[in-house]
Protein backbone atom coordinates (compact mmCIF):
# COMPACT_ATOMS: atom_id res chain seq x y z
CA UNK A 1 0.00 0.00 0.00
CA UNK A 2 1.20 3.77 -0.67
CA UNK A 3 1.78 5.76 2.46
CA UNK A 4 -1.06 7.74 3.69
CA UNK A 5 -1.83 11.30 2.73
CA UNK A 6 -1.96 13.12 6.09
CA UNK A 7 -5.62 14.26 5.66
CA UNK A 8 -6.62 10.77 5.27
CA UNK A 9 -8.47 9.03 7.98
CA UNK A 10 -10.24 12.24 9.02
CA UNK A 11 -13.39 11.75 10.61
CA UNK A 12 -13.05 7.89 9.57
CA UNK A 13 -13.40 5.21 12.36
CA UNK A 14 -9.60 4.47 13.57
CA UNK A 15 -7.30 2.09 11.24
CA UNK A 16 -7.47 -1.51 12.41
CA UNK A 17 -5.36 -3.16 14.83
CA UNK A 18 -2.50 -5.63 13.61
CA UNK A 19 -1.13 -6.41 10.13
CA UNK A 20 -1.79 -5.01 6.55
CA UNK A 21 -2.34 -6.90 3.42
CA UNK A 22 -4.09 -9.56 2.57
CA UNK A 23 -2.63 -12.47 3.22
CA UNK A 24 -3.21 -12.85 6.45
CA UNK A 25 -3.53 -16.16 8.88
CA UNK A 26 -5.88 -17.54 11.10
CA UNK A 27 -4.30 -20.21 13.64
CA UNK A 28 -6.06 -22.43 15.84
CA UNK A 29 -4.90 -22.61 19.14
CA UNK A 30 -5.23 -24.64 22.03
CA UNK A 31 -4.02 -26.91 25.02
CA UNK A 32 -2.64 -30.46 23.55
CA UNK A 33 -5.09 -33.13 22.35
CA UNK A 34 -8.35 -31.11 22.40
CA UNK A 35 -8.97 -31.81 18.60
CA UNK A 36 -6.98 -28.88 16.89
CA UNK A 37 -5.10 -31.22 14.14
CA UNK A 38 -8.40 -33.55 13.50
CA UNK A 39 -9.91 -29.90 12.72
CA UNK A 40 -6.78 -28.73 10.88
CA UNK A 41 -7.42 -32.21 8.44
CA UNK A 42 -11.05 -31.80 8.76
CA UNK A 43 -10.76 -28.02 6.70
CA UNK A 44 -8.17 -29.70 4.38
CA UNK A 45 -10.21 -32.31 3.52
CA UNK A 46 -13.41 -30.45 2.64
CA UNK A 47 -11.95 -28.24 0.36
CA UNK A 48 -10.31 -31.05 -1.40
CA UNK A 49 -13.48 -32.57 -1.80
CA UNK A 50 -15.19 -29.48 -2.12
CA UNK A 51 -13.82 -28.76 -5.80
CA UNK A 52 -10.79 -29.60 -7.51
CA UNK A 53 -8.88 -26.11 -6.57
CA UNK A 54 -4.84 -25.87 -7.30
CA UNK A 55 -4.96 -25.98 -3.50
CA UNK A 56 -3.64 -25.72 -0.52
CA UNK A 57 -1.16 -27.33 1.57
CA UNK A 58 1.31 -24.67 2.11
CA UNK A 59 3.03 -26.48 4.42
CA UNK A 60 2.10 -29.79 6.47
CA UNK A 61 0.74 -27.38 9.20
CA UNK A 62 -0.56 -24.91 6.55
CA UNK A 63 -3.46 -24.40 4.04
CA UNK A 64 -5.65 -22.78 2.21
CA UNK A 65 -9.35 -23.26 2.58
CA UNK A 66 -12.09 -22.10 0.17
CA UNK A 67 -14.75 -19.27 1.99
CA UNK A 68 -18.07 -20.86 0.81
CA UNK A 69 -20.15 -17.83 -0.34
CA UNK A 70 -23.49 -18.67 -1.90
CA UNK A 71 -22.87 -14.97 -4.16
CA UNK A 72 -19.74 -16.60 -5.87
CA UNK A 73 -21.72 -19.48 -6.44
CA UNK A 74 -24.12 -17.27 -8.44
CA UNK A 75 -22.05 -15.79 -9.95
CA UNK A 76 -20.33 -18.90 -11.14
CA UNK A 77 -23.91 -20.38 -12.16
CA UNK A 78 -24.58 -17.19 -14.33
CA UNK A 79 -21.47 -16.56 -16.19
CA UNK A 80 -20.31 -20.39 -16.38
CA UNK A 81 -16.68 -19.06 -16.63
CA UNK A 82 -13.81 -21.09 -17.85
CA UNK A 83 -11.59 -20.34 -14.20
CA UNK A 84 -13.75 -19.98 -11.35
CA UNK A 85 -11.72 -18.74 -8.09
CA UNK A 86 -13.11 -18.09 -4.66
CA UNK A 87 -12.03 -16.59 -1.45
CA UNK A 88 -9.39 -18.57 0.45
CA UNK A 89 -8.99 -18.67 4.15
CA UNK A 90 -5.41 -19.30 5.32
CA UNK A 91 -5.38 -21.89 8.32
CA UNK A 92 -2.41 -22.59 10.37
CA UNK A 93 -2.02 -25.75 12.99
CA UNK A 94 -0.37 -24.47 15.58
CA UNK A 95 0.96 -27.64 18.65
CA UNK A 96 -1.11 -27.38 21.61
CA UNK A 97 0.28 -24.70 24.39
CA UNK A 98 0.73 -26.05 28.05
CA UNK A 99 0.44 -24.26 31.35
CA UNK A 100 4.08 -22.74 31.78
CA UNK A 101 4.78 -22.39 27.36
CA UNK A 102 6.11 -18.65 28.07
CA UNK A 103 8.65 -19.57 30.40
CA UNK A 104 9.43 -22.43 27.81
CA UNK A 105 7.58 -25.21 28.99
CA UNK A 106 6.18 -28.02 26.54
CA UNK A 107 7.98 -26.39 23.26
CA UNK A 108 7.21 -23.19 24.84
CA UNK A 109 8.55 -20.20 22.56
CA UNK A 110 8.55 -21.89 19.40
CA UNK A 111 4.07 -22.66 19.76
CA UNK A 112 4.27 -18.96 20.89
CA UNK A 113 6.18 -17.67 17.68
CA UNK A 114 3.69 -19.36 15.51
CA UNK A 115 1.10 -17.62 17.20
CA UNK A 116 2.87 -14.57 16.38
CA UNK A 117 2.88 -15.46 12.41
CA UNK A 118 -1.14 -15.44 12.64
CA UNK A 119 -3.55 -12.78 12.71
CA UNK A 120 -6.30 -14.32 14.43
CA UNK A 121 -6.86 -17.26 16.42
CA UNK A 122 -9.73 -20.17 16.42
CA UNK A 123 -9.15 -20.99 20.03
CA UNK A 124 -10.61 -24.67 20.23
CA UNK A 125 -11.20 -25.68 23.86
CA UNK A 126 -12.66 -29.14 24.82
CA UNK A 127 -16.07 -30.11 25.87
CA UNK A 128 -16.02 -33.86 24.47
CA UNK A 129 -15.08 -36.55 27.23
CA UNK A 130 -13.62 -40.07 26.24
CA UNK A 131 -11.28 -42.03 28.22
CA UNK A 132 -8.97 -42.74 26.23
CA UNK A 133 -8.12 -39.05 24.92
CA UNK A 134 -5.44 -37.76 27.76
CA UNK A 135 -6.22 -34.56 28.92
CA UNK A 136 -3.23 -32.53 29.88
CA UNK A 137 -4.19 -31.00 32.81
CA UNK A 138 -6.25 -34.49 34.00
CA UNK A 139 -10.04 -33.78 33.74
CA UNK A 140 -11.82 -31.92 30.69
CA UNK A 141 -12.65 -28.74 32.76
CA UNK A 142 -13.04 -26.14 29.53
CA UNK A 143 -13.26 -22.36 31.88
CA UNK A 144 -9.47 -23.70 33.33
CA UNK A 145 -8.41 -24.53 29.82
CA UNK A 146 -9.63 -21.24 28.50
CA UNK A 147 -7.96 -19.58 31.09
CA UNK A 148 -4.59 -21.24 30.57
CA UNK A 149 -4.20 -20.50 26.84
CA UNK A 150 -5.18 -16.82 27.86
CA UNK A 151 -2.71 -16.31 30.77
CA UNK A 152 -0.11 -17.62 28.29
CA UNK A 153 -0.36 -15.05 25.73
CA UNK A 154 -0.60 -12.65 28.32
CA UNK A 155 2.56 -14.00 30.16
CA UNK A 156 4.27 -13.82 26.66
CA UNK A 157 3.44 -10.13 25.77
CA UNK A 158 3.75 -9.47 29.84
CA UNK A 159 7.76 -10.29 28.84
CA UNK A 160 7.89 -8.93 25.89
CA UNK A 161 7.13 -5.54 27.05
CA UNK A 162 9.42 -5.40 30.16
CA UNK A 163 12.24 -6.07 27.14
CA UNK A 164 10.69 -3.10 25.14
CA UNK A 165 9.63 -0.60 28.19
CA UNK A 166 13.04 -0.91 29.85
CA UNK A 167 15.01 0.44 27.36
CA UNK A 168 12.53 2.94 26.70
CA UNK A 169 12.11 4.05 30.08
CA UNK A 170 15.59 5.01 30.59
CA UNK A 171 15.36 7.83 27.17
CA UNK A 172 12.29 9.16 28.29
CA UNK A 173 11.75 8.94 32.38
CA UNK A 174 15.13 10.42 32.15
CA UNK A 175 14.74 12.75 30.06
CA UNK A 176 16.80 13.27 26.42
CA UNK A 177 14.33 11.53 24.72
CA UNK A 178 12.10 12.29 21.85
CA UNK A 179 8.29 12.90 21.08
CA UNK A 180 7.97 9.95 19.05
CA UNK A 181 10.04 7.88 22.09
CA UNK A 182 7.09 9.61 24.75
CA UNK A 183 4.42 8.63 22.72
CA UNK A 184 5.45 4.77 22.15
CA UNK A 185 6.52 4.92 26.06
CA UNK A 186 2.71 6.02 26.86
CA UNK A 187 1.36 3.19 24.85
CA UNK A 188 3.03 0.51 26.29
CA UNK A 189 2.50 1.46 29.45
CA UNK A 190 -1.22 1.46 28.90
CA UNK A 191 -0.53 -2.08 27.55
CA UNK A 192 1.25 -3.14 30.73
CA UNK A 193 -1.46 -2.01 32.89
CA UNK A 194 -4.25 -3.62 31.11
CA UNK A 195 -2.51 -6.90 30.49
CA UNK A 196 -1.63 -6.91 34.47
CA UNK A 197 -5.50 -6.30 35.00
CA UNK A 198 -6.06 -9.33 33.06
CA UNK A 199 -7.30 -7.37 30.15
CA UNK A 200 -6.28 -8.07 26.46
CA UNK A 201 -4.60 -5.14 24.55
CA UNK A 202 -7.51 -5.78 21.82
CA UNK A 203 -10.42 -4.98 24.34
CA UNK A 204 -8.62 -1.34 25.49
CA UNK A 205 -9.63 1.71 23.87
CA UNK A 206 -6.98 3.17 21.25
CA UNK A 207 -6.99 6.00 18.69
CA UNK A 208 -5.71 6.07 15.11
CA UNK A 209 -1.95 7.33 17.16
CA UNK A 210 -1.93 4.57 19.42
CA UNK A 211 -2.97 2.09 16.88
CA UNK A 212 0.12 3.09 14.90
CA UNK A 213 2.11 2.08 17.68
CA UNK A 214 0.39 -0.97 18.57
CA UNK A 215 0.91 -2.39 14.92
CA UNK A 216 4.89 -1.96 15.67
CA UNK A 217 4.59 -4.29 18.36
CA UNK A 218 1.52 -6.96 17.40
CA UNK A 219 0.72 -7.92 20.85
CA UNK A 220 -0.22 -11.85 20.82
CA UNK A 221 -3.49 -10.19 22.96
CA UNK A 222 -4.38 -7.98 20.35
CA UNK A 223 -5.13 -11.05 17.67
CA UNK A 224 -9.07 -11.39 17.62
CA UNK A 225 -10.06 -14.70 19.03
CA UNK A 226 -12.98 -17.35 17.86
CA UNK A 227 -14.07 -19.88 20.34
CA UNK A 228 -14.77 -23.57 19.15
CA UNK A 229 -15.97 -25.82 21.55
CA UNK A 230 -15.32 -29.34 20.33
CA UNK A 231 -18.48 -31.32 21.25
CA UNK A 232 -19.16 -35.00 21.38
CA UNK A 233 -21.19 -36.10 18.14
CA UNK A 234 -24.09 -36.80 20.72
CA UNK A 235 -23.69 -33.30 22.31
CA UNK A 236 -23.75 -31.31 19.40
CA UNK A 237 -26.76 -33.48 17.89
CA UNK A 238 -28.84 -32.73 21.16
CA UNK A 239 -27.58 -29.40 21.73
CA UNK A 240 -26.40 -30.26 25.28
CA UNK A 241 -23.64 -30.05 27.26
CA UNK A 242 -22.99 -29.22 31.12
CA UNK A 243 -20.17 -27.27 30.42
CA UNK A 244 -21.93 -24.59 27.45
CA UNK A 245 -23.34 -22.16 30.11
CA UNK A 246 -20.01 -22.09 31.81
CA UNK A 247 -18.10 -21.69 28.70
CA UNK A 248 -20.38 -18.99 27.85
CA UNK A 249 -19.69 -17.17 31.10
CA UNK A 250 -15.86 -17.68 30.73
CA UNK A 251 -15.98 -15.43 27.39
CA UNK A 252 -18.75 -13.01 28.46
CA UNK A 253 -16.38 -11.98 31.19
CA UNK A 254 -12.84 -12.13 29.79
CA UNK A 255 -13.71 -11.45 25.97
CA UNK A 256 -17.01 -9.97 25.66
CA UNK A 257 -18.61 -10.15 22.48
CA UNK A 258 -16.38 -12.85 21.15
CA UNK A 259 -17.72 -15.33 18.81
CA UNK A 260 -18.41 -18.61 20.32
CA UNK A 261 -19.01 -21.56 17.71
CA UNK A 262 -20.23 -24.96 19.21
CA UNK A 263 -18.90 -27.99 16.67
CA UNK A 264 -17.77 -31.64 16.28
CA UNK A 265 -14.83 -32.36 15.07
CA UNK A 266 -16.38 -36.03 15.48
CA UNK A 267 -19.24 -35.05 13.30
CA UNK A 268 -17.21 -33.17 11.13
CA UNK A 269 -14.65 -35.55 10.14
CA UNK A 270 -17.49 -38.33 9.59
CA UNK A 271 -19.05 -35.88 6.91
CA UNK A 272 -15.70 -34.93 4.86
CA UNK A 273 -15.47 -38.98 4.71
CA UNK A 274 -18.41 -39.46 3.02
CA UNK A 275 -18.06 -39.88 -0.69
CA UNK A 276 -20.86 -37.61 -1.76
CA UNK A 277 -23.32 -34.70 -0.81
CA UNK A 278 -26.27 -36.40 -1.55
CA UNK A 279 -24.26 -39.02 1.80
CA UNK A 280 -23.98 -36.07 3.63
CA UNK A 281 -27.23 -34.71 3.62
CA UNK A 282 -29.08 -37.83 4.71
CA UNK A 283 -26.85 -38.24 7.37
CA UNK A 284 -27.31 -34.61 8.81
CA UNK A 285 -31.42 -35.33 8.36
CA UNK A 286 -31.15 -38.07 9.92
CA UNK A 287 -29.19 -36.76 12.71
CA UNK A 288 -31.36 -33.46 12.68
CA UNK A 289 -28.31 -31.46 12.63
CA UNK A 290 -25.89 -29.01 10.09
CA UNK A 291 -22.70 -28.91 9.96
CA UNK A 292 -20.76 -26.17 11.72
CA UNK A 293 -17.94 -25.97 9.34
CA UNK A 294 -19.42 -22.91 6.22
CA UNK A 295 -20.08 -20.95 9.45
CA UNK A 296 -16.19 -20.97 11.19
CA UNK A 297 -14.61 -20.62 8.35
CA UNK A 298 -16.99 -17.63 7.28
CA UNK A 299 -16.09 -16.67 10.82
CA UNK A 300 -12.72 -16.70 10.75
CA UNK A 301 -12.28 -15.11 7.53
CA UNK A 302 -14.54 -12.00 8.75
CA UNK A 303 -12.25 -11.85 11.99
CA UNK A 304 -9.27 -11.09 9.83
CA UNK A 305 -10.76 -8.14 8.79
CA UNK A 306 -11.03 -9.30 5.23
CA UNK A 307 -13.61 -8.52 2.63
CA UNK A 308 -13.95 -9.82 -0.98
CA UNK A 309 -14.83 -8.07 -4.64
CA UNK A 310 -15.61 -10.05 -7.48
CA UNK A 311 -14.55 -9.55 -11.16
CA UNK A 312 -16.99 -11.70 -13.45
CA UNK A 313 -17.31 -13.10 -16.89
CA UNK A 314 -17.56 -16.13 -19.09
CA UNK A 315 -13.84 -16.31 -18.61
CA UNK A 316 -13.41 -15.71 -15.23
CA UNK A 317 -15.29 -15.33 -11.66
CA UNK A 318 -12.86 -14.49 -9.32
CA UNK A 319 -13.48 -13.12 -5.10
CA UNK A 320 -10.58 -11.22 -4.68
CA UNK A 321 -9.40 -10.34 -0.78
CA UNK A 322 -8.71 -6.93 0.27
CA UNK A 323 -9.20 -5.77 4.23
CA UNK A 324 -12.12 -3.25 5.30
CA UNK A 325 -11.64 -0.15 4.18
CA UNK A 326 -9.71 -0.45 1.12
CA UNK A 327 -10.38 2.18 -1.97
CA UNK A 328 -10.88 1.35 -5.41
CA UNK A 329 -7.38 2.35 -6.77
CA UNK A 330 -5.94 -0.43 -4.07
CA UNK A 331 -8.23 -2.87 -4.76
CA UNK A 332 -7.46 -2.76 -8.50
CA UNK A 333 -3.94 -3.09 -7.44
CA UNK A 334 -4.72 -6.17 -6.16
CA UNK A 335 -5.48 -7.48 -9.52
CA UNK A 336 -3.19 -5.52 -11.25
CA UNK A 337 -0.04 -2.75 -10.15
CA UNK A 338 -1.08 -0.64 -13.50
CA UNK A 339 -4.63 -1.12 -13.16
CA UNK A 340 -3.71 1.27 -9.11
CA UNK A 341 -1.64 3.13 -11.36
CA UNK A 342 -3.43 4.19 -14.00
CA UNK A 343 -6.86 3.82 -12.11
CA UNK A 344 -9.30 6.09 -13.82
CA UNK A 345 -12.45 4.61 -12.06
CA UNK A 346 -14.41 1.52 -10.99
CA UNK A 347 -17.69 0.60 -12.28
CA UNK A 348 -20.10 -0.88 -9.41
CA UNK A 349 -22.83 -3.11 -8.79
CA UNK A 350 -23.44 -4.66 -5.39
CA UNK A 351 -24.11 -8.00 -5.55
CA UNK A 352 -27.75 -7.94 -4.64
CA UNK A 353 -28.34 -5.15 -7.33
CA UNK A 354 -27.19 -7.47 -9.72
CA UNK A 355 -29.14 -10.66 -8.86
CA UNK A 356 -32.37 -8.35 -8.79
CA UNK A 357 -31.87 -6.92 -11.72
CA UNK A 358 -31.23 -10.08 -13.47
CA UNK A 359 -28.39 -8.94 -15.90
CA UNK A 360 -25.40 -6.47 -16.50
CA UNK A 361 -27.81 -4.66 -18.43
CA UNK A 362 -31.12 -4.50 -16.47
CA UNK A 363 -28.36 -3.05 -13.79
CA UNK A 364 -27.40 -0.61 -15.88
CA UNK A 365 -30.88 0.34 -16.96
CA UNK A 366 -32.12 1.02 -12.91
CA UNK A 367 -29.21 2.89 -12.28
CA UNK A 368 -27.28 0.74 -10.21
CA UNK A 369 -24.83 0.20 -12.66
CA UNK A 370 -22.39 2.85 -10.52
CA UNK A 371 -18.80 4.92 -11.22
CA UNK A 372 -16.55 5.29 -8.75
CA UNK A 373 -14.01 7.58 -8.11
CA UNK A 374 -10.34 7.04 -6.06
CA UNK A 375 -11.95 7.72 -2.81
CA UNK A 376 -14.94 5.07 -2.95
CA UNK A 377 -14.29 2.30 -0.56
CA UNK A 378 -14.94 -1.08 -1.63
CA UNK A 379 -16.97 -2.86 0.14
CA UNK A 380 -18.18 -6.88 0.39
CA UNK A 381 -19.62 -8.55 -2.21
CA UNK A 382 -19.45 -5.79 -5.06
CA UNK A 383 -18.70 -6.80 -8.14
CA UNK A 384 -16.47 -4.27 -10.06
CA UNK A 385 -14.93 -3.32 -13.59
CA UNK A 386 -11.64 -1.16 -13.31
CA UNK A 387 -10.79 1.08 -16.03
CA UNK A 388 -7.59 2.59 -16.17
CA UNK A 389 -4.98 4.35 -18.30
CA UNK A 390 -2.57 1.68 -19.26
CA UNK A 391 1.16 2.70 -19.87
CA UNK A 392 2.00 2.81 -23.67
CA UNK A 393 1.88 -0.48 -25.35
CA UNK A 394 -1.00 -2.15 -23.70
CA UNK A 395 -4.38 -1.92 -24.07
CA UNK A 396 -6.83 0.95 -22.68
CA UNK A 397 -9.10 -1.42 -20.85
CA UNK A 398 -9.21 -4.50 -18.90
CA UNK A 399 -11.78 -5.70 -15.77
N1 LIG B 1 -13.77 -38.56 21.12
C1 LIG B 1 -13.23 -37.58 20.41
N2 LIG B 1 -11.91 -37.61 20.16
C2 LIG B 1 -11.39 -36.62 19.45
C3 LIG B 1 -12.15 -35.52 18.94
N3 LIG B 1 -11.32 -34.68 18.30
C4 LIG B 1 -10.10 -35.21 18.39
N4 LIG B 1 -10.13 -36.38 19.08
C5 LIG B 1 -9.02 -37.27 19.38
O1 LIG B 1 -8.14 -36.61 20.27
C6 LIG B 1 -6.79 -36.96 19.97
C7 LIG B 1 -5.99 -35.69 19.75
O2 LIG B 1 -6.51 -35.03 18.64
P1 LIG B 1 -5.64 -33.98 17.84
O3 LIG B 1 -6.54 -33.39 16.82
O4 LIG B 1 -4.37 -34.58 17.40
O5 LIG B 1 -5.35 -32.94 19.01
P2 LIG B 1 -4.46 -31.64 18.98
O6 LIG B 1 -5.25 -30.61 19.67
O7 LIG B 1 -4.00 -31.34 17.61
O8 LIG B 1 -3.25 -32.06 19.90
P3 LIG B 1 -1.74 -31.50 19.91
O9 LIG B 1 -1.30 -31.33 18.50
O10 LIG B 1 -0.99 -32.56 20.63
O11 LIG B 1 -1.77 -30.24 20.66
C8 LIG B 1 -6.84 -37.85 18.75
O12 LIG B 1 -6.73 -39.18 19.18
C9 LIG B 1 -8.20 -37.56 18.16
O13 LIG B 1 -8.70 -38.68 17.47
C10 LIG B 1 -13.55 -35.53 19.20
O14 LIG B 1 -14.29 -34.64 18.79
N5 LIG B 1 -14.03 -36.59 19.95
MG1 LIG C 1 -2.07 -31.13 16.78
Amino acid sequence: MPPKKKDEGAGKPPPLIGRMGTNLKIGILGLPNVGKSSFFNVLTKSSATAENFPFCTIDPNESRVPVPDKRWEYLVEYYQPVSKVPAFLNVVDIAGLVKGAHEGKGLGNAFLSHVSACDAMFHVVRAFSDEEIVHVEGEVDPPRDLEIIHDELRFKDLEYLKKHLEPLERSVVRGGGDKKKKEEYDVLKKVEGMLEEKKWVRMGHWDAKEIDVLNQHLFLTAKPVIYLVNLSEKDYIRKKNKWLVKIKEWVDSNDPGALIIPFSCALELALVDMQTDEEREAYLKEAGATSALEKIIVSGYKALNLIYFFTSGKDEVKAWTIQVGTKAPQAAGRIHTDFEKGFIMAEVMAFDDFKEAGSEAACKAAGKYKQKGRDYVVEDGDIIFFKFNAGAGLTGKKK
